[in-house]
Order: C-alpha cells, then sequence, then structure tokens
C-alpha cells in the first residue's frame, strides 16, 4: 500500500499541528553511520591574532570587558562562540597593573599562557603566577580573578566546556563582591600538598571532580618529556605524549575537558589518527606541521589549531616542538563513546 507525496505532506502537516513528526523522515540525520562533524578545521596565526588583541587593549579596559578576550571562533561555527562542537576558545590579554574582576562559573576553564612575565590568577584564595607555556585550571565554581603585575602584555589562550555546559542549559555565573578575591594560602600552596608525588594523608577534594594542582608548569611537563623521548622511540601515532593528571585519582585533570602535550622530535612524523574528540591545540614550542583532513597547517609558536572529531590529524616537526592539546575526550570516556582509529603509518 502507498500513498502519494501530497497525502504524506497532508498527514506530516496534521502531525505537526500536534507537535509529533515522522522519524522515518530524519532518521539517516539522527543515524548518521559515522560522526561527519559541523566545525571545520582551522588555523589561527598567532602573528595575526596578536595585533588585533594590543588593538582590543586600546580600546577597552580588561574591568569594563570583564574579560578581554578575541573568541577564536569555528568558521563553519561563525557566532556560536565555539572553536569546535563542544569547545570555546578565546585569547585572554591582560595590561600591567590591570585586573579582570573575580567572579565564578559553573563552565570549567583552562588557561595556557602564551606571553608576558607577571601574569597572575587566583583560584579558590591561592595565587599563582602563570608563565609561558604552563597549564593553568580554573575549577567549576571557583572564584577566579586575573591580574598582570609586570611591565609586560600577558596573553594566553582560554579554552571553557562552554558549549557543552549550554547544551546541558546547565550554567551558572556569579560575580564577587569586590575586584579581587580574598587570599587566603601563600602561592605553592597546593602544588606542595599535591603535586611532589604526594598527597595529604587523609586527601580532601578541593574542587570535587577537578585536580586540586591549579598550575602544572611548562619548565616540569617539557622536562618529562624531553626525558621520555630519551627513553624510548616515539609512539608512531602519538608520537612523546603524556596527559595532564589529577594526582588523587590519575584520571584526567578536568572532568569535562582533557588535555595534553605532545612532543615531536626534529623529523618525526606522525601516522594518520582519527578519535571521536575535537581537538583544540597550541603550538607551545618548534614548527609543526599539521594535516588536518584534507588540510595543512604550517603552525608557529603560539598558533592554535582545530580538529574536528573524527577527523584524520597528522603532525610532522620541521624543529623539536611541543604542541599543548585540549579536547572533550574525557566526556566520551565517561559517556562510552570515546573511539579512535589508527591509521597506517
Ligand atoms: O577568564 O573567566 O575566555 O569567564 C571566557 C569566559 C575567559 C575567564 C574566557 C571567562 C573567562
Amino acid at each position: 500500500m502507498t500513498s502519494t507525496d501530497a497525502e504524506r505532506q497532508d498527514f506530516y502537516d496534521r502531525l505537526g499541528a500536534q507537535d509529533m513528526a515522522p522519524l522515518w523522515a530524519v532518521l539517516k540525520g539522527l543515524l548518521p553511520s559515522e560522526p561527519r562533524s559541523k566545525a571545520a578545521p582551522h588555523h589561527w596565526r598567532y602573528g595575526d591574532v596578536r595585533p588585533l588583541l594590543l588593538e582590543s587593549g586600546d580600546l577597552l579596559t580588561a574591568e569594563e570587558a570583564e574579560r578581554r578576550v578575541l573568541v577564536l571562533e569555528n568558521p563553519a561555527l561563525k557566532g556560536l562562540s565555539r572553536a569546535t562542537a563542544t569547545m570555546y576558545a578565546g585569547i585572554q590579554l591582560i595590561l600591567p597593573g590591570e585586573t579582570a574582576p573575580a567572579h565564578r562559573h559553573s563552565p570549567s576553564a583552562l588557561r595556557f599562557m602564551l606571553e608576558g612575565e607577571g601574569a597572575i590568577t587566583a583560584v579558590g584564595g591561592e595565587r599563582t603566577t602563570m608563565r609561558r607555556g604552563d597549564f593553568v585550571i580554573t575549577p567549576s565554581w571557583a572564584w577566579h580573578d586575573h591580574g598582570a603585575e609586570g611591565s609586560d602584555p600577558c596573553a594566553w589562550l582560554d579554552g571553557l566546556d562552554l558549549p557543552l555546559v549550554q547544551f546541558l542549559e546547565a550554567g551558572f555565573n556569579e560575580h564577587y563582591n569586590d575586584k579581587n578575591q580574598a587570599i587566603t594560602r601563600p602561592e605553592g600552596d597546593s602544588m606542595a600538598r599535591y603535586g611532589a608525588n604526594m598527597v595529604p594523608m587523609r586527601p580532601q577534594s578541593p574542587y570535587g571532580l577537578t585536580t586540586p594542582i591549579f598550575n602544572y608548569p611548562y619548565t616540569q611537563t617539557r622536562a618529562a618529556l624531553v626525558a621520555a623521548a630519551a627513553g624510548a622511540a616515539p609512539d608512531p601515532h602519538e608520537a612523546v605524549s603524556l596527559r595532564y593528571a589529577n594526582p588523587l585519582d590519575g584520571g584526567w585533570a578536568m572532568p569535562t575537558m582533557s588535555a595534553w602535550m605532545m612532543h615531536l622530535p626534529a623529523g618525526f612524523e606522525t601516522a594518520p589518527i582519527r578519535s571521536t574528540d575535537a581537538l583544540v591545540m597550541c603550538l607551545a614550542e618548534g614548527r609543526l606541521t599539521a594535516g588536518i583532513g584534507e588540510q595543512s597547517f604550517a603552525l608557529e609558536e603560539r598558533d592554535v589549531a582545530v580538529a574536528p572529531g573524527w577527523t584524520w590529524r597528522r603532525f610532522r616537526a620541521e624543529t623539536d616542538s611541543f604542541l599543548f592539546c585540549f579536547s572533550d575526550r574525557v566526556v566520551h570516556e565517561k559517556l562510552g563513546l570515546w573511539r579512535e582509529e589508527r591509521g597506517a603509518a
């Protein structure tokens, strides 16, 4: 038994009038045979970003802006403040003497420090100095304010799980009753308690599901990667990669964003790999060619690039390279959705 197009359309119209729809008209879109990301591979050159960032510094103060940030918008997702389908990325500028006022929000944030001496962020009553290449965490719902106490403009990459939290409609935000939060602990306190391969006798997690260490210094990360590279041949797909871990449980440092650093010795080329998580990458050091999908990007230091989910990626180091990466992998893993495919070398 079949019906005419007109009969079907008439049926669909009557369904629509009662807030229903035929599954068979949309099933293929709901259940594709594999992910097809709406996001595009993309590359932001720091050399292009920096002059505009400094120009924004002449335009308004950090306090006025609350956060003076240039959002890195995926060209296929314009207007949505997304670098990938689920991750937000931006470049934040603080000028000497400025404060980005204290607030807190349920989205988690990470920082990857790009340039400038004297950048400070405070988290949960403790300050940390952010140096180039440091990976710094603002846990969900932790008060945080930023400042620049040296004589340089300070810039860093912000990564937030904003699109994910928006999707879940779980976002809260609150302003502190002062510009800066009260400082209750000396700088280095968290690192001493949790970051010396030791933890308190009765470990308590001050930030719930997020690591109690909120600055993973580049000096340590880099030294570990260099030593690891000397100890064994790089993995064909991952080169020499180490992930930022929560010392309390060994898991990812944050509940909604995974972060790691990949080191490729000069001349090393990775075999293609793809995974369901979408990556935001920032070249800490070196010169790297990134092949993402059909495109090839020549990354210089501090450049940012994105690899959408389930898109082949491969890298070639022109010089010794250190690539900071973050993604929504931890979410995929927790939900039992994470997959990867490793291509032939
Ligand atoms: O530093 O708290 O890029 O709240 C976007 C939202 C940075 C921050 C961003 C934020 C922040």
